[in-house]
This record gives structure tokens, C-alpha cells and sequence, in this order.
């Protein structure tokens, strides 16, 4: 049994968290860096501890200070939230050594799929689909040549500590294999600690679909259906849909086969998401499983009904799922990722006072957002300011509930990316579901909103 949850994250999720223990009459207990002091999340939760001054290095990332707020109001589990302390297996051990329950996987598996090329062999073994590529890490410059002439040009070096886009360099031309390999890894090795590189060869007009997970204790495995995240600017989503307007039905069915078979080879707890690569003829490969709550998990919710950060808490507690299986979805479900920054400069941040914040309401949407009128948004953090979701009957109706709730929305004092989203929705590749992940440079020329880059 859980009682009182320490909320180990900031904005929007750590309102998102308060609300689901409320709901499930745990208690919550917040924490802040000097500039969260009036957010919302501190005025929700049963109790908020300050853990230091803004920069995260000195306060949320601060695993004894994290730990500290836990153990001193009595809590008995923490929930991290994205980012931050989330995938930090230092964090998550500190937390078990101080009898506190961590909603989220083990460490030992969280540390397999951190190092994307040891995920990469684990899924291999467990039988999922991979990019042609090195077989885990590549030892040497020397050792990529001929692995990459297998593969096939054009390649992708990619960090094995990277992850989301980071440290990924795309070679064209066998003769800048080695030059190329050598400076990814200097950078790998000065930006995480670890210049271990691997190979794939490089999917064009790839598609990016993950899948939601739910694992309990006891051996069910729910599978949640997938997100479409092709609209993605240097690696950030920008908007992410439900169920995928690019999968079908087969497809659909071999990628939920292919989950449950990743989530039982490694035993996995609490939630997750597989994210797969799909080619433009539908045949598709696993990428990386991240090993917690995404931002966009409540397209999810929208279309299946089930409140995953409840589940999470549930599973955590050592409930076992109510259903496993493959969960039923309905109708589709948009979310919009309003962030504090003018994507007509090059989505130049946008921190400052929010003089006015209406958000919109009505049939089919959800706001989830720290920012009310008279927030003033820090410049220390990310730009993520509210997500709208919008849920209808099927996609037509849900892109015009979109226009509608992107239109009742006003926000005033920063630039947001609240009318790059409408010029989204009233374009025409998108409205006939025909995008990938180059769709902001393909479609530029009919989104005014979008500046040069
Ligand atoms: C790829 C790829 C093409 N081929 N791997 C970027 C984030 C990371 N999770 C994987 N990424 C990619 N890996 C191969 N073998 C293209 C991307 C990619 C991408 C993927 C998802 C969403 C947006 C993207 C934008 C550029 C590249």
C-alpha cells in the first residue's frame, strides 16, 4: 500500500501525478527550486519542499536531496515524472535503499535500455525486428566499414548512451565513415561519458510510432496501442496522435505482438513505450524502449480510456492489472504541444510573464499545464507551457475540434506555438494522414507560422 507519493519532477507532470494520487487518496508531496515556488503543482500537493536554487544540477537532480524530501515527510514511494531523475538508475537504487517504492521498472532494466546497443541485442534475442547494423557496439573506425558496406549506405553512427535523436551523425559516403566515426564518438564521450557507437543503416521517410505499455507484477501485460510522433523538430515532438493515421490493422497487430514479446524478455514493470521506426512500406524495427511516462501519454489515455498514471501508482503498490491483453481503443486523439517559444524565429524560447491564459474547454479536450494568468514561466527549464488533447468520434472530427480548441485558447505575454499548430491542421498532407518525421521541412512552404529555420 501506498500513502504518500513524493512528486520528484516539476510543470505540467508533477500537476498530472498530484492529480492521480488525489484520485486514489494517496497523498502528495511536491518538490521546488526557488523558481517553482508559485507553481501549481507546490498549491496542489498535500506538502512542498524546497530542494534548492533553479538550476536543476543543484536542486531536482540532486539525488539526496530528492531523497531527503522523501524520507523526512514520511513518504513511501516516489513517482519521478519525465526527464529529470527518471531514467537515473543511481536514483532509482537511492531510492530502494531508502525503503522507498520507485514507479517505474527495475534498475537492472533500465540500465539494459539505456545503452541503446545493449537494448538493441537484448530485443534482437527476444526476436524483434532491427535495422540492419552492427551487432552492439563498434569497437574500432576500422570495424564500421564493412558493417556499414553490409548494411548498406547511407548509415546512421549513433551513441549507444545517446538516445532521442542525440549523437546520431548520418554518413552518405564510405570514405567519411572513419573521420565520421571518430568525431561522433569524441562527442559521445565528452557529452555522456561514453563514446560507445553502433550502426544502422539509415531508413528513409521513417516513420516514428511507439507503443504504450502497462506491466504489472504478476506476469499481465497490457498493451496500450500506439502514438504516431512523426512531427518532431531537432528530435522534440511537437504533436502526436492516436491511433497512427500511417499503421494498419495488420501492421498494428505485429507491432503489439512484437511489444508484448520486448516487455516479457526482460520481465518489465510499470509503464513504458517501445518506440519503432517504420519505412515508408510499413515494415518496421525497434529503436529504444524508454523506461517511463512520456509527455504524450495522454493520447493513450484519450483513445483507451485508462488513466496511466493511475495504473502506475496501482502497479507500484503491487496491484495487478485489471486487463491485459490489447486494450479497445476509440475514436482519435490529438495532442498539441504549446511551448513558450516563437517557431517563427526558429523557435526562439519565450520565458517571461503570462499576462493572460485562457485555456479552452468544452467536448473532447484536456489541458494539462502548471501556467494559469499571472504565471511567470522561467527561463531555466523547458518550454513546455500546457498540452492541449483533443478526442472525437474519428480523425476529421478531432482535427476540427482541434481548430476549435487551438482557436478558444488565448494566451498572452509570450509567443507560443499555438498558430504553427493551426496552420498543422488546415494543411493538406497532414489532413490526408500523409506525413513522416520530414514533414516540417516537406510542408514549410504552407505553414506560415514556421519562420526559417
Ligand atoms: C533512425 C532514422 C533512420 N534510420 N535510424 C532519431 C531519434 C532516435 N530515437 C532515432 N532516430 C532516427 N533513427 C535509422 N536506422 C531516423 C531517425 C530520425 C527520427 C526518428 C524519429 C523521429 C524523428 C526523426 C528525425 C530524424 C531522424
Amino acid at each position: 500500500m501506498i500513502r504518500r507519493v513524493l512528486v520528484a519532477n516539476r510543470g505540467e507532470i508533477a500537476v498530472r501525478v498530484v492529480r492521480a494520487c488525489h484520485e486514489l487518496g494517496i497523498e502528495a508531496v511536491a518538490v521546488y527550486s526557488t523558481a517553482d515556488r508559485d507553481s501549481l503543482a507546490v498549491r496542489l500537493a498535500d506538502r512542498a519542499v524546497c530542494i534548492g536554487p533553479p538550476p536543476a544540477s543543484q536542486s531536482y537532480l540532486v539525488i539526496p536531496q530528492v531523497i531527503a524530501a522523501a524520507t523526512t515527510t514520511g513518504c513511501d514511494a516516489v513517482h519521478p515524472g519525465y526527464g529529470f531523475l527518471s531514467e537515473n538508475t543511481a536514483f532509482v537504487r537511492a531510492c530502494a535503499d531508502n525503503d522507498l517504492v520507485f514507479v517505474g521498472p527495475s534498475p537492472e532494466v533500465m540500465e539494459i535500455m539505456g545503452d541503446k546497443a545493449r537494448a538493441k541485442d537484448a530485443m534482437r534475442d527476444a526476436g524483434l525486428p532491427l535495422v540492419p547494423g552492427s551487432p552492439g557496439r563498434l569497437a574500432t573506425a576500422a570495424d564500421a566499414a564493412p558493417i556499414a558496406a553490409a548494411a548498406g549506405y547511407p548509415v546512421l553512427l549513433k551513441a549507444a548512451a545517446g538516445g532521442g535523436g542525440r549523437g546520431m551523425r548520418l554518413v552518405d559516403d564510405p570514405a567519411d565513415l572513419s573521420a565520421a566515426f571518430r568525431q561522433a564518438s569524441q562527442e559521445a564521450e565528452a557529452a555522456f561519458g561514453d563514446g560507445g557507437m553502433y550502426l544502422e543503416k539509415a531508413v528513409v521517410d521513417a516513420h516514428h510510432v511507439e507503443i504504450q505499455v502497462l506491466c504489472d507484477g504478476f506476469g499481465g501485460v497490457l498493451i496500450c496501442g500506439e502514438r504516431e510522433c512523426s512531427i518532431q523538430r531537432r528530435h522534440q515532438k511537437l504533436l502526436e496522435e492516436a491511433p497512427s493515421p500511417f499503421i494498419d490493422e495488420a501492421t498494428r497487430d505485429a507491432m503489439a505482438a512484437a511489444a508484448e514479446r520486448a516487455c516479457r524478455a526482460v520481465s518489465y514493470l510499470n509503464a513504458g513505450t517501445i518506440e519503432f521506426l517504420v519505412g515508408a512500406d510499413r515494415s518496421f524495427y525497434f529503436m529504444e524502449m524508454n523506461t517511463r511516462l512520456q509527455v504524450e501519454h495522454p493520447v493513450t489515455e484519450a483513445v483507451t480510456g485508462i488513466d496511466l498514471v493511475r495504473e502506475q501508482l496501482r502497479i507500484a503498490s503491487g496491484e495487478r492489472l485489471a486487463m491485459t491483453g490489447r486494450a479497445s481503443m476509440r475514436g482519435h486523439a490529438i495532442e498539441f504541444r504549446l511551448n513558450a517559444e516563437d517557431p517563427s524565429h526558429g523557435f526562439r524560447p519565450s520565458a517571461g510573464d503570462v499576462t493572460r491564459f485562457d485555456a479552452p474547454l468544452g467536448p473532447g479536450v484536456r489541458v494539462d499545464t502548471h501556467a494559469y494568468s499571472g504565471y511567470r514561466m522561467p527561463p531555466t527549464y523547458d518550454s513546455l507551457l500546457a498540452k492541449l488533447i483533443v478526442h472525437a468520434e474519428n480523425r476529421d472530427a478531432c482535427i476540427a475540434r482541434g481548430l476549435r480548441a487551438l482557436a478558444e485558447t488565448r494566451i498572452e505575454g509570450i509567443s507560443t506555438t499555438r498558430e504553427l499548430f493551426e496552420d498543422i491542421l488546415r494543411e493538406r498532407r497532414f489532413r490526408e494522414g500523409r506525413y513522416t518525421t520530414a514533414y516540417l521541412a516537406d510542408a514549410a512552404a504552407d505553414l506560415p507560422h514556421l519562420g526559417p529555420a
